[in-house]
């Protein structure tokens, strides 16, 4: 029986889940159907060589949870890419410190952050998710970690990223550097043959941060979300902003809510403009949803994604908010 304190409260739950939007409509799950068919995209020049290896995997019919790893691992070990793994630019202290994360289509998901001399994080991120009850390692902990899972240790700071450490000491001066000569971070989601979604991020961060800092990629939900029935969402640029907004998480939610890829990128941004100094630093989005659209945007000019569809693997120029 309905007595009339229950009654009450129910009707009160009722106004308040209906005011907050979390009334059983728009509480189910908006599945955006379609011809999910394979697909990858991921941020800056590097991203190139990564779908192409990331294909290799889906062409075969591989996971895209396998291949979205396959992916980011071409420009951890890659020494020319300053921003991500081996060759990383260190904090200003000239230590390499790297953050990663990886999530798949079950939304099990793994990060490490703060993690020393391994080349390959997002693989030790994946050791994580697979092997452990836990999402993220960090630090001593996860090199040890690393270790016992049979990870080599390595020096990741080559002669040329020292050489530019070196430099930035002669004058130390801190200031974000909004297009870091087209890559950065490496955020990656992939589609493969079933339409399953999986997603990578790994960076070796802003380069001269202080010895310890974390930024947004190793966060799920900051640096990348995805959702097998949604879609998925990766971050590059200066963390803090991504993590103080959530941008992936509310780049996916906003597509739960019916958003277009594109719309949900650019509604991202505009909750840091609308809060922060943005003109001062880059961010850049990417996203795709279940039936394979994809959109992106940033605050400045200059960020470029790779996109691998319908038999070609190609770079574009995002828009972006900050014109003129
Ligand atoms: C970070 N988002 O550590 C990363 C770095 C990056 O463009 O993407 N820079 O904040």
């Amino acid at each position: 029986m309905i007595n009339r304190r229950n009654f009450i409260l129910g009707s009160a739950l009722t106004s308040l889940t209906t005011f907050l939007g979390l009334n059983r409509a728009t509480a189910k799950r908006v599945v955006v159907s379609g011809d999910a068919r394979p697909m990858v995209i991921s941020t800056w020049n590097h991203g190139l060589p990564a779908n192409a290896a990331v294909w290799n995997v889906i062409e075969s019919g591989g996971k895209a949870i396998d291949a979205v790893e396959t992916g980011v691992n071409v420009p951890e070990a890659d020494p020319e890419s300053n921003s991500v793994g081996y060759g990383g630019y260190p904090d200003r202290d000239g230590k390499v410190t790297l953050d990663a994360c990886i999530m798949d289509e079950t939304g099990n998901c793994g990060s490490v952050s703060f993690l020393q001399h391994i080349k390959h994080p997002i693989s030790v991120a994946r050791k994580v998710m697979e092997d452990t009850p836990h999402v993220m390692l960090s630090g001593e902990g996860a090199l040890e970690f690393a270790l016992q899972k049979g990870f080599k240790k390595e020096n990741l700071l080559t002669d040329k990223s020292r050489a530019a450490w070196k430099k930035w000491l002669e004058k130390s001066e801190y200031k974000p550097i909004i297009n870091r000569e087209n890559h950065d971070t490496i955020g990656l989601l992939a589609i493969d043959q079933k339409g399953d979604i999986s997603g990578a991020c790994t960076t070796s961060g802003l380069s001269w941060k202080l010895h310890g800092r974390v930024g947004d990629s190793p966060i799920i939900g900051a640096g990348m979300y995805t959702d097998n029935e949604v879609g998925g969402a990766v971050a590059t640029g200066m963390g803090e902003a991504v993590m103080k907004t959530l941008g992936t998480f509310l780049i996916v939610e906003l597509m739960r809510g019916g958003k277009s890829p594109q719309e949900a990128c650019e509604e991202a941004v505009g909750r840091i403009a609308a809060k922060q100094d943005y003109k001062s630093f880059q961010i850049g989005y990417l996203a795709i949803n279940k039936s394979g659209q994809h959109g992106a945007f940033s605050i400045h000019k200059g960020f470029n994604y790779a996109l691998h569809k319908d038999g070609e693997n190609k770079m574009y120029d995002s828009s972006y908010l900050v014109k003129g």
